[in-house]
């Protein structure tokens, strides 16, 4: 009888902690991969209590920005794969999926691809071999590393035209066809996504869900379309962005979201005018949570990350990841934008390393 409690209990101390640790990936990753990006002080290994976080609860990863053309193509013909190779180390020694991001962007990419020596805008061929090249090495050098590419980033509007950007500008529409093509070419088994913000607005819905569409009847590869996600406490309508989900699943590929955080300070485009004592006041106004997060605010951000995650649960078929824009509170880009050095809460891991409650309300969703 002894031997047996004494069992009981040797059980329960081994048992008791694995299930009080029990992560996001444990209870989401029965549908789709659970990922977050990581910033190269992270993923070069430098934080040891965000890697505890990343093992616990995420199965894959993307680099906030080095993968990106301005980092991985500075020069014309140089490219530098260091950081971006530490990160595929890092995947690898910590059993994580790694996602590319992202191939083809108007911003952050190589600051010569658009012009000559002189300055001068270089004429279609050109951008095109450019495009191709970058895509090709890119896609190339990790082949096998990588499961799946953004491989166009924001090529379309609100309202759903085209963004006029520089590849659109030079070489028209068919730049995306380019690009995917060239990634397909490349490497013929890595999957290859679209990727957009403000993807429940009805323009750029019917837009992107047209763009797939284009593509498949073109015989083009593309397996999912990036919902980024980067909503706040008032937006996105949640039944547009429900009803863009399914409308994207219709189109026969899976939907993603891609860069999921949620900025809860003020939005300054709701002021207007320009006096000094204005200004001081709109510091003040736009940074409220320097200090700490009320309570009531905070259970407002918790319930509404619940309702999000309630979405990506109705719609988990759908959905082949959910990716974490950032780890912690401290780290987000949501502290910069739009307005530099504010104090924003806008994941779900607070400046301490903490789960936010609605972690494990997540986890119980999930696990019904
Ligand atoms: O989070 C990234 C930030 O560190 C960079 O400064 C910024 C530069 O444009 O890009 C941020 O990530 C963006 C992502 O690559 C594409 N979608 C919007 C993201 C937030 O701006």
């Amino acid at each position: 009888m002894e031997k047996l409690l004494t069992s009981i209990l040797l059980l329960l101390m081994t048992v008791g902690p694995a299930c009080a640790q029990q992560g996001l990936k444990d209870a989401l990753g029965k549908y789709f991969l659970v990922g977050v990006a990581l910033n190269t002080y992270q993923s070069d290994g430098k934080d040891p209590r965000a890697t505890q976080i990343v093992r616990q609860h995420f199965n894959s990863i993307v680099a906030e920005n080095c993968f990106k053309g301005e980092a991985l193509q500075p020069e014309e013909g140089k490219f530098d794969f260091s950081s971006a190779d530490r990160l595929i180390d890092y995947a690898r020694s910590n059993h994580l999926t790694v996602i590319g991001h992202c191939l083809v962007w108007h911003s952050q990419a190589p600051r010569w691809m658009f012009t000559d020596r002189n300055g001068q805008p270089v004429g279609r061929k050109v951008l095109i071999s450019r495009l191709r090249r970058h895509v090709r090495t890119v896609v190339t050098h990790f082949k096998g590393k990588v499961h799946g590419w953004d491989v166009v980033n924001e090529a379309i509007e609100d309202d759903g035209s085209f963004r006029k950007s520089p590849y659109y500008n030079i070489i028209g529409p068919e730049f995306i066809d380019i690009a995917f093509e060239e990634a397909h070419k490349a490497d013929p088994k890595v999957e290859l996504y679209y990727n957009d913000y403000s993807m429940s607005m009805p323009g750029k819905r019917a837009a992107v869900c047209r763009l797939v569409r284009h593509l498949k009847a073109k015989g083009l590869r593309i397996d999912a379309v990036g919902f980024q996600s980067h909503n706040g406490l008032n937006y996105p309508d949640l039944h547009e962005y429900e009803t863009s989900m399914d409308s994207v699943a219709a189109t026969g590929v899976k939907v993603m979201v891609t860069e999921l955080d949620m900025n809860i300070l003020p939005n300054p485009w709701n002021f207007g005018g320009a006096g000094i004592e204005q200004n001081y006041q709109y510091d003040k106004v736009m940074n409220p949570y320097a200090d700490g997060l009320p309570d009531s605010v905070s259970t407002r951000v918790n319930s509404r990350w619940m309702d999000f995650f309630r979405i990506y649960y109705r719609h988990r078929a759908q959905i082949s990841r959910v990716t974490l824009w950032g780890l912690t509170d401290g780290s987000s880009w949501l502290n910069d934008w739009p307005i530099k050095g504010r104090t924003n809460y806008g994941l779900l891991f607070d400046r301490n390393y903490q789960p936010k409650p609605c972690v494990a309300d997540i986890i119980r969703l999930f696990s019904k």
